[in-house]
């Protein structure tokens, strides 16, 4: 087992990475910008070293000043966190070569899973459904025309090295599809450095349902059951569940299932998320695998009672799981609401400031994920979540209430933040049937929830 363990990451994701080392007997050493100096979170690290200025590309993504942080403090292992440099292949590669084991999977895995296209193909190889689309990368105008009017308009075009919602097209018929076509690959040019593309079905409405899964060195895999993420709004996640509300026992495991073939096909290994889109039959479709830890872990740990980044931690450093699947039940449900610094009267701007005041709420099956304090100015740098409120009751309508209690007593002066948003939310019929999907909150208008 690791003695000491670098956390490439800050905030909140940094204090849970030190919570869950600290409870092993793992020393900690952690980086910080010049923007996140002084922060309490950085005092509970064994170590802290200063990597450089405030903008992320002056330090959280500054792969040398990291390594030599890791060499200069003697950690064996670094943490990627989410964000940064947690999909990064090449930060995963320069940390083995530098002999530091990297806490996810191994580059090719990363690689192969980055890219979008790639992931497709090895989904089909594992007999994990897609959305009908194109076989490859579209190459030419022609073979777009064809396979747009074989699956049917409106049709997405989506760029292999985008991901999270970025390089993505509508084509809604035949004359806007080619205009579309080239601008998709010219804007996945700039922005990612390959222009490659591929069509699908534009499924409407779906939701977003996600598979989180760990794979050991000794080739177990298993799944640890289902989120639902479709309370979104422009691909940032509002609120997250386990398990999916409105899904039948059939398709939650044919989906966790899937998952697991998929991460298998890839010879992934760590945690990771596979992520599927449901239409309104219950039909899922593999969209792309999350190669990291993400935000909203909490959910599938509340509702298993493991300790994910303990696991992680373990698989990085040789063990195998310490569980088979049939011992991995979910009992209640959790929800967890991302409380960001941005005001939902203002179209959700951020909203940077200090913290004048800090009450979070407490009580039967309230967890408040955060680093932040009374106190604590919140940096412009970086993205505007404080923390994660995360509920865990025996029902779904228990948890909805604790949630709804839990937002009400949550009290922060100084900066705004989507608490109220999130709680008008909670408040629906559509969320307490489980029905909204992943463009309800576009459809629904904000401001008619305020
Ligand atoms: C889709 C889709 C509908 N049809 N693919 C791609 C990135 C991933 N995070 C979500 N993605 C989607 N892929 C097909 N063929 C719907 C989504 C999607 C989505 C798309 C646009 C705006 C918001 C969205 C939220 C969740 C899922």
């Amino acid at each position: 087992m690791f003695k000491r363990i670098l956390i490439a990451n800050r905030g909140e994701i940094a204090l849970r990475i030190i919570r869950a080392c600290k409870e092993m007997g793992i020393e900690t050493v952690a980086i910080f910008s010049e923007g996140d100096r002084g922060a309490n979170y950085l005092n509970l690290a064994d170590q802290a070293f200063c990597v450089g200025g405030p903008r992320s590309y002056e330090s959280y993504l500054k792969i040398n000043q990291i390594i030599a942080a890791a060499e200069v403090s003697g950690a064996e292992a670094i943490h990627p966190g989410f964000g940064f440099l947690s999909e990064n292949a090449h930060f995963n590669e320069v940390c083995r070569d530098c002999n530091i084991e990297f806490i996810g999977p191994t580059p090719k895995a990363m690689q192969a899973l980055g890219d979008k296209n790639t992931a497709r193909s090895l989904a089909i190889t594992a007999q994990v459904p897609v959305v009908p689309g194109s076989d490859g990368l579209i190459e030419d105008e022609n073979q777009a025309i064809e396979t747009a009017e074989k699956i049917g308009y409106p049709v997405l075009i989506k760029a292999t090295a985008g991901g999270g919602g970025k390089g993505m097209r509508v084509a809604e018929n035949r004359e806007v599809l080619l205009t579309a076509l080239q601008q998709a690959k010219t804007e996945a040019q700039a922005a990612f450095g390959n222009g490659g593309v591929y069509l699908e079905k534009y499924v409407l409405n779906p939701r977003h349902v996600e598979v989180q899964i760990i794979a050991d060195h000794h080739g177990n895999v298993v799944h640890l059951w289902e989120r639902d993420c479709s309370v979104q709004r422009r691909h940032q996640k509002l609120i997250e569940q386990s398990p999916a509300p409105n899904l039948s026992e059939k398709t939650r495991k044919a989906i966790c299932d899937a998952a697991v073939r998929m991460v298998r096909a890839a010879d992934y290994t760590n945690a990771g998320t596979v992520e599927f889109i449901v239409d309104p039959n219950e039909n899922f479709y593999f969209i792309e695998v999350n190669a990291r830890i993400q935000v909203e872990h909490p959910v599938t740990e509340m509702v298993t009672g493991i300790d994910l980044i303990q696991q992680q931690i373990r698989v990085a450093a040789g063990e195998p799981l310490p569980f088979t699947q049939d011992q991995i039940k979910t009992h209640g449900t959790a929800i967890e609401c991302r409380i960001n610094a941005e005001d939902p009267q203002r179209g959700f701007m951020p909203s940077a400031g200090k913290v004048q005041q800090w009450i979070i709420p407490g009580g039967l099956g309230v967890r408040f994920d955060s680093h932040v304090y009374a106190g604590y100015s919140v940096p412009p740098y970086y993205d505007s979540m404080l923390g994660k409120l995360i509920v865990h009751r025996n029902t779904r309508e228990e948890a909805i209430a604790c949630m709804l209690r839990a937002l009400d007593e949550l009290k922060v002066e100084g900066v705004a933040t989507t608490a109220a948003f999130q709680a008008a939310v909670l408040r629906t019929p559509e969320f307490r049937d489980g029905t909204i999907d992943t463009k309800w909150v576009e459809r629904e208008g904000l401001q008619k929830l305020l």
